[in-house]
Parts: C-alpha cells; structure tokens; sequence
C-alpha cells in the first residue's frame, strides 16, 4: 500500500479535535457585522483580564500602518463602517488590503484598533450596545472554552474578515519580516517520552528555533503540513513560505508519543502536548497533537497539527481505530 496525502490525513483516527472551534466560528459568520464586533469586544474585554496579550505581537502592526493612519484620521461614523466592511467582506480597498496581510498583520492592526477603542481615538461599541439573541448564545459558547479554544476562535474569526481572496487575483502578500534563527547556542533540544525519531526530534527543535530552511529538509519535496482546522498545505515551497509567514517564535512543548511502522517501510507517529503562541506565551497552552507520516528514509511526507478536544486526548495515544 501506498499513502496518498488523503490517505495520510486518516492515520490515527481515533484523535479528536476541537471541532468546537470551527463551529463556533460558523455560528460568528452568521452573525451581523455590528454584533460581530461587539461580540469580539465583549469576548476580549472579558479575556483580557485573565490572558493579556504580549506586547511582541503589536509589533506586526508596522505593516499595517498606513492603513492604521487612514482610519485614525477617520470620523466616528467612517470608522464604523470600516470595521463593518471588514466583518462584512465588502469590497472596499481598505479590505482589499487587509486580505493580503498574514495572520499576525491582522491581528497586530486589531490589536491596535482595539487599544484606540479604548483610548477614545477610534469609534467605541456604541454604549449600551445589546447583541442579539444568537449573539449572546455565541459569546456564552465562547466564554464556556478552554483557553487554547478561545484564542483560536478569536483568531479565526479575525483571520476570515476581509475581502474574499479567491476574488482578489493576483496580490504581494504582506507579512512581519524574517527574524534570523536562534543561534546554536541558544538552542533547546526537547525530549518526547516514546518518541526517538531523529526527524521528528529535528522537527521540534528547528521550529523552535526559527530555522525554517533547516526544518524544510525535513520534508520529502511533495510531502503536506496540515495547519487545525484548515486543508493540508502541500509541496516543499508552500510549507516553507508558511513557515516563514506564520509560525515564527512559537514554543513547542511536545511530551509524550507512539510510533507504529507500517508493512511498506513508513512510520507513523503521534506525539501530543502543547504549543505556546508568542501573542500569549505561557499564559496559554493549547493541547495539540502531531500526526507525522514518515517515508522510509525518514523523511516528513505528512504532518497535521491538530488542536485537541480536551486535556484528556493528551493520552490517546492508541495506535490504530
Ligand atoms: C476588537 C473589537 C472589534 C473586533 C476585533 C477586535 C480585536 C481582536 C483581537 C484579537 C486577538 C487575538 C489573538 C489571537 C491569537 C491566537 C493564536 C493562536 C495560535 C496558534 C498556533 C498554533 C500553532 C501550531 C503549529 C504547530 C506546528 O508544528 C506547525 C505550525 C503550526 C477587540 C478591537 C477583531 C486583537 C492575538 C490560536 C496552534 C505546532 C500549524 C502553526
Ligand atoms: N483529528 C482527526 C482528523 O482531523 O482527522
Ligand atoms: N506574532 C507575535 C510576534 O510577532 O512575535
Ligand atoms: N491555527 C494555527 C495556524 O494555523 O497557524
């Protein structure tokens, strides 16, 4: 037998994921623009008290500085419906723009917008401002997450608004520039109880320390990175540039594992623990697992990162359904 990126998606079955969070998510979409950004409001304001975001991360909104500037100069009524057309997908240039910058430029640039809010600088959540039924049914679901949970709704609902990039055609996409890699000897080394794969140990070590170049002749050239929730990413070149656009200075923490050779000469094996985001660091410890499929000469030819339902499928590490 021989695996397929399809295939390959299928190893370890038995693994849960939030599935929370894509619903969650769906639920938002529905919602009203006003009663989106309201509900993000509310969520965050709520959040906050327990999960201050690092100041790191509003470093990315120099990338969206200009834009930033335009709406600052805005009246309160502009600057509405510029967070409303964003919510709303509208094709306006401002979200036009927004659909280009990389995860963490949109965030950087609500982040900003969020501090503004508060600072009396750009147009509040009107007083009093009442969400709907289905609203308050949706921050109510939010509020009753995991940590790890929240922050990926939150995320995703930031990442999704914006001008449709199917429609955008051809766009430089913008992203926080390339920070050089940990020097050697700065470098941590992790230890996975069950695990002693040389590629696999390669693999957390190198994202760890930045060195995306190092990380990628980890993989096979047609070889797929599965990010939570999205469809896998596939080829050399693409899994590279989303390493460099999107996973800088996280913090795997990988604990425990289990490896299963198959009859044709791969491997497959699940490790499970957490990942810290630079936007929150050690006050959040998302619960994720890593499902690697490993060619004979030990190469990555599939890995999904998948976030976890809960605490406990940090030891489902069964081997087969
Ligand atoms: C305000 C009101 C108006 C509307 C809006 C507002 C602002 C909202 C703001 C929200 C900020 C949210 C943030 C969320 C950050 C979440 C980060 C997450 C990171 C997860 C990373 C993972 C990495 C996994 C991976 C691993 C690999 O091995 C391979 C790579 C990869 C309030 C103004 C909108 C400001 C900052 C969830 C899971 C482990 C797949 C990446
Ligand atoms: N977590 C199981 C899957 O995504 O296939
Ligand atoms: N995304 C946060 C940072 O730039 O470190
Ligand atoms: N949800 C984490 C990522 O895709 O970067």
């Amino acid at each position: 037998m021989s695996f397929t990126i399809d295939s390959a998606r299928n190893i370890f079955p038995s693994t849960q994921a939030a599935d929370a969070v894509p619903a969650t998510v769906t639920r938002f979409n529905q919602l009203s623009a006003e009663d989106q950004l309201a509900l993000i409001w509310f969520a965050y304001l709520e959040m906050g008290k327990t999960l201050p975001i690092a100041a790191t991360g509003a470093a990315n909104m120099i990338f969206a500085e200009q834009t930033l500037q335009e709406i600052r100069k805005m009246n309160f009524d502009q600057q509405t419906k510029v967070m409303c057309d964003l919510a709303n997908r509208a094709d306006t240039p401002i979200a036009r723009t927004y659909t280009t910058w990389s995860p963490n430029v949109k965030l950087g640039f609500w982040y900003e917008l969020g501090v503004w809010m508060s600072q009396g600088i750009v147009a509040p959540i009107p007083e009093g401002y009442k969400l709907s039924a289905n609203g308050s049914a949706v921050l109510q679901t939010i509020q009753g997450l995991e940590s790890g949970q929240q922050i990926t709704v939150l995320r995703n609902c930031v990442v999704g608004m914006g001008y449709d990039v199917s429609k955008l055609g051809e766009y430089t996409p913008v992203a926080e520039p390339i920070v050089p890699p940990t020097a050697a000897s700065l470098r941590t080394k992790v230890a996975i109880e069950g695990v002693t794969n040389a590629t696999i140990l390669s693999y957390m070590d190198n994202l760890n320390a930045n060195d995306f170049d190092e990380l990628i002749k980890l993989f096979t050239p047609d070889g797929a990175l599965q990010p939570p929730f999205q469809r896998p990413i596939v080829g050399k070149e693409a899994v590279l540039r989303f390493f460099r656009e999107d996973c800088q200075n996280l913090k795997l923490i990988p604990e425990r594992g289990v490896s299963e050779p198959t009859a044709d000469g791969y491997n497959q094996i699940k490790v499970t623990g957490q990942v810290q985001t630079p936007w929150f660091g050690a006050s959040v410890g998302m619960n994720i697992s890593w499902r690697f499929l490993l060619t004979p000469d030990n190469k990555i030819f599939f890995v999904a990162i998948d976030l976890l339902a809960s605490p406990k499928e940090l030891l489902n590490l069964v081997r087969r359904s």
